[in-house]
């Protein structure tokens, strides 16, 4: 390893090849602290050419890399498990000028996705997705994740404002289709390829998106509502007037008490089952279509962050209970309470002391399971949820991906022919198994 190690500083130079177990540490271990390994190496290419260098290297010396954005991924695939060169993007973070004709903008892959949404702010324009790890998530990171987020409703996730990509091949060749005009229909479309690819097929260099109009006026909504049925339904009754719902996030009582203990706030509401936050573009009357009465409304800025905090940081402050089990789910939005109701039966049963947050996503029908107890890498709880999901035809990974933590599971959402194809596109891709070799597959 060590003659690969001197190549690697050539490339990049010393400083920007992290040997330091110190140094290296932040980037072995994933953010909820449920899966750690070690790297030799730390590498920090500042270039596409020196990216593409970079993977030539490891590859004649047999030695896999594991890309890594901002390590805010939260299904075991950002990090070394398997003593893996660890490659960071985050110095490709050059930002292009915005093309506020067509409405699209060039990002480096390291580029968090809060510049990002900045840059496009101050063109007068907004980028369509948004997700609470804003700080730290990376472009690169969140096609690679095919990334979901808070605006899917209305915008989609990462595969929909995808134009185009550049990215390095397990060869060391460099694919770039950037711009492009709006129609063309020239061949394979690489880009959707490599979006939601996890690192396994290319290392992503940069991306060009399209951005949105800014909304003119937003306004949100954190309500009381029974259950989630209730909370699609006043979602619908929005929708089916025409307004332009934006984000349409769930969760329950366990979260709120959870997330007010943690950050030290007070309820904004009284205790209910459920809660629904909505949040749409136009004005505040428009509530009243909802049908729901026990709310709380904020129009500026401000308030209406303070309002997001009770739904953004049940993240953070599950972690603060232990290592979490989770799983992120989904199906069509009029199952939502028979899923839950089933998921808190399980884990009534198997795990009667865990502590069970659910949260999510209930436009897109995605509900983020999180469960504090078992024993991390105990898995029989989580294969109990993932065989409810199944029965009710829906999805183990709504939006996270499937890294190493969803492998197990992938058998069983996919049949042998698709597993097949998957193999045969990774083989063709990267015959030596040089990226990331150990997720998805
Ligand atoms: P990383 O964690 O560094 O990597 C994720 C995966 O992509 C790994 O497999 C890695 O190998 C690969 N990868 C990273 N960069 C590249 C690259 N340049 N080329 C090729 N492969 C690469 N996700 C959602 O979908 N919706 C949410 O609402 C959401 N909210 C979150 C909130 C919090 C508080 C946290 C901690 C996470 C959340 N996530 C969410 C998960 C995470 O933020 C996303 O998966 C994000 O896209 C990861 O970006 P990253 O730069 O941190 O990628
Ligand atoms: C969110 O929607 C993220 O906040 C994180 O996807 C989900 O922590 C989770 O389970
Ligand atoms: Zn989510």
């Amino acid at each position: 390893v060590d003659v690969l190690l001197d190549r690697l500083r050539e490339i990049v130079g010393p400083l920007h090849v992290l040997v330091d177990a110190d140094v290296r540490a932040s980037y072995e271990v994933d953010w909820t602290g449920r899966f750690a390994g070690s790297t030799p190496a730390v590498v920090r290419p500042g270039t596409t050419s020196e990216l593409a260098a970079v993977v030539v290297a490891c590859a004649e010396s047999r030695r896999a890399i594991v890309p890594q954005g901002g390590n805010t991924g939260l299904v075991g695939g950002s990090v070394p498990l398997h003593g893996e060169i660890v490659v960071s993007t985050r110095r490709l973070d050059r930002l292009g000028d915005v093309d506020v004709v067509a409405g699209e903008v060039t990002a480096g892959a390291g580029v968090t996705l809060d510049r990002l949404q900045d840059h496009a702010r101050r063109a007068g324009l907004a980028f369509g997705v948004d997700l609470a790890a804003r700080q730290s998530a990376t472009v690169g990171g969140m096609v690679a994740t095919n990334a979901g987020g808070l605006n899917f409703v209305r915008h989609g996730g990462m595969r929909q404002q995808l134009v185009g990509i550049e990215a390095v091949m397990a060869d060391g060749s460099v694919v770039s289709r950037l711009e492009r005009p709006p129609k063309d229909n020239t061949g394979y479309d690489l880009a959707q390829l490599l979006c939601g690819s996890e690192g396994t097929l290319g290392v992503v260099t940069a991306a060009r998106v399209q951005l949105v109009p800014s909304p003119e006026s937003t306004v949100t909504a954190l309500a009381a509502v029974p259950d989630l049925t209730a909370a699609v339904t006043a979602i619908n009754r929005l929708r089916d007037r025409g307004v332009p719902v934006q984000a349409a996030e769930g969760f329950f009582d366990e979260g709120m008490a959870l997330v007010c203990g943690h950050l030290g706030l007070t309820r904004p509401l009284a205790p209910s089952p459920a809660y629904l936050l909505v949040e749409w573009e136009g004005v505040a009357d428009a509530f009243a279509l909802t049908g729901l009465d026990d709310a709380v409304l904020a129009v500026d800025d401000h308030r209406r962050a303070e309002l997001w905090r009770f739904r953004e940081a049940h993240t953070e402050s599950v972690n603060t209970l232990g290592i979490p089990h989770k799983l992120d789910v989904a199906v069509t939005p009029s199952k939502l309470d028979e899923l839950v109701r089933q998921v808190r039966a399980t884990v009534a049963g198997m795990a009667p002391d865990a502590v069970l947050v659910l949260f999510g996503h209930v436009a897109d029908g995605n509900v983020h399971v999180n469960v504090v107890g078992p024993d991390p890498d105990d898995d029989r709880l989580d294969d109990a949820i993932v065989a409810v999901v199944l029965a009710m035809g829906g999805s183990i990974s709504a939006e996270h991906g499937i890294g190493t933590a969803k492998r197990a599971w992938l058998g069983l959402a996919r049949s042998s022919a698709e597993l097949n194809v998957y193999r045969r596109v990774k083989r063709a891709l990267d015959p030596d198994g040089i990226l990331n070799p150990h997720v998805l597959l």
